[in-house]
């Protein structure tokens, strides 16, 4: 880099040098000893007295024009010669352009989604903006379900299959029943909507990783180890689970599942609330009311799926307090993670 700026620096000094010698061989032509109006100079003795006065003032003009155009030259030379090296500093260092990072929430979820590759689940993923049918009619959420309601969903528009922005990524998974061929073993990222006030806890925007495995036999036991590998790659080789009944209108039976502590390891602190557990995902066996709703043979075919909220996974992965850290873009909170090199 130095090395060139020093050769373009000589070759402009060569330039200059140059054209400074065509002035000057101008200058010599035109009013050097022998230059053609120093000639007329010469010839100038011979003309006739009567003429001398009117002849002599305009080659007065010429020796003047000549040299106000040397003049002319030389200083053009200068003023131009100038600025290459001024107003172009070659030696100075380019702007800094600042490098970003990942946001901690597209870590976790590549973490995530990097675990379930391993266990052979590719991606699927699906549109926000949805229809009722694929976010609860397919899902087995009966007409009166909550969920349903104004209050809890966006809608978008009413009338028979209305479109709302989909509150879980389930849809998704639907949208695979209805074109994947058997077996199906996804995860879906993605971003969803809930009508919620917004808290340190809540917000109406977050982001769900979900995952449906659907063939013959899946049971509960297949669902139970795909979880504890999970947890085990994603918190740490001594990681625990637990399992608590619970109820989602599209699995049966259902179950939360709680990881093991590793703050306190079990014996109880603020981050777990003294329990020793944290609740990390939801899951359970396709109920077969959604498999026969996708046009899938429930008495040939089970799967298992469950849903994790990514905020919550990132709260935990580096106790971030307040959820909403995670969507104002404070550069001194994204800055705490990893940056792009
Ligand atoms: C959860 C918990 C339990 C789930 C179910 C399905 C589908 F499409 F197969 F019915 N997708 N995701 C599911 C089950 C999601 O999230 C807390």
């Amino acid at each position: 880099m130095k090395e060139k700026i020093e050769r373009l620096l000589a070759e402009i000094e060569e330039l200059k040098a140059q054209k400074e010698q065509e002035i000057e061989e101008i200058r010599v032509k035109l009013l050097g000893k022998k230059g053609s109006v120093t000639q007329l100079f010469d010839e100038f003795r011979d003309v006739l007295p009567e003429q001398k006065r009117e002849l002599g003032q305009v080659l007065n003009k010429l020796k003047v024009a000549a040299n106000q155009k040397i003049e002319e030259l030389k200083s053009f030379l200068e003023e131009n010669q100038q600025p290459v090296e001024s107003k172009y500093d070659l030696t100075k260092p380019g702007d800094l352009v600042e490098l970003g990072g990942r946001h901690p929430i597209s870590i976790t979820r590549d973490e995530i989604l990097s675990i379930f590759n391993k266990f052979g689940y590719v991606l699927a993923e699906g549109p926000e903006i949805e229809d009722d049918w694929h976010v609860f009619g397919a899902l087995n959420f009966p007409p009166e379900h909550p969920a349903r309601d104004m209050q809890d969903t966006f809608f978008i528009s009413g009338g028979d299959n209305p479109v709302l922005l989909r509150t879980h990524t389930s849809s998704v998974q639907v949208r695979a029943m209805e074109k994947m061929k058997l077996p199906i073993r996804i995860v879906c990222p993605g971003r969803v909507f809930r009508n919620e006030a917004i808290s340190a806890r809540a917000h109406c925007i977050f982001h769900q990783v979900e995952g449906l495995y659907i063939d013959t036999k899946v049971s509960f036991a297949d669902l139970k180890q795909a979880v504890l590998l999970f947890v085990r790659e994603m918190f740490g080789e001594d990681a625990q689970i637990r399992l608590r009944p619970s109820y989602f209108p599209f699995t049966e039976p259902s179950a939360e599942v709680d990881v093991s502590c590793n703050i306190c390891k079990g014996k109880g602190c603020n981050i777990c609330k003294g329990t020793g557990w944290l609740e990390i995902m939801g899951c359970g066996m396709v109920d077969p009311n959604v498999l026969e709703a996708n046009g899938i043979d429930s008495k040939v075919y089970t799967g298992f799926a469950f849903g994790m909220g990514i905020e919550r996974i990132a709260m935990l992965k580096w106790q971030v307090k307040d959820l909403r850290h995670y969507f104002e873009n404070d550069i001194r909170f994204l800055k705490e993670f990893e940056t792009v090199i």
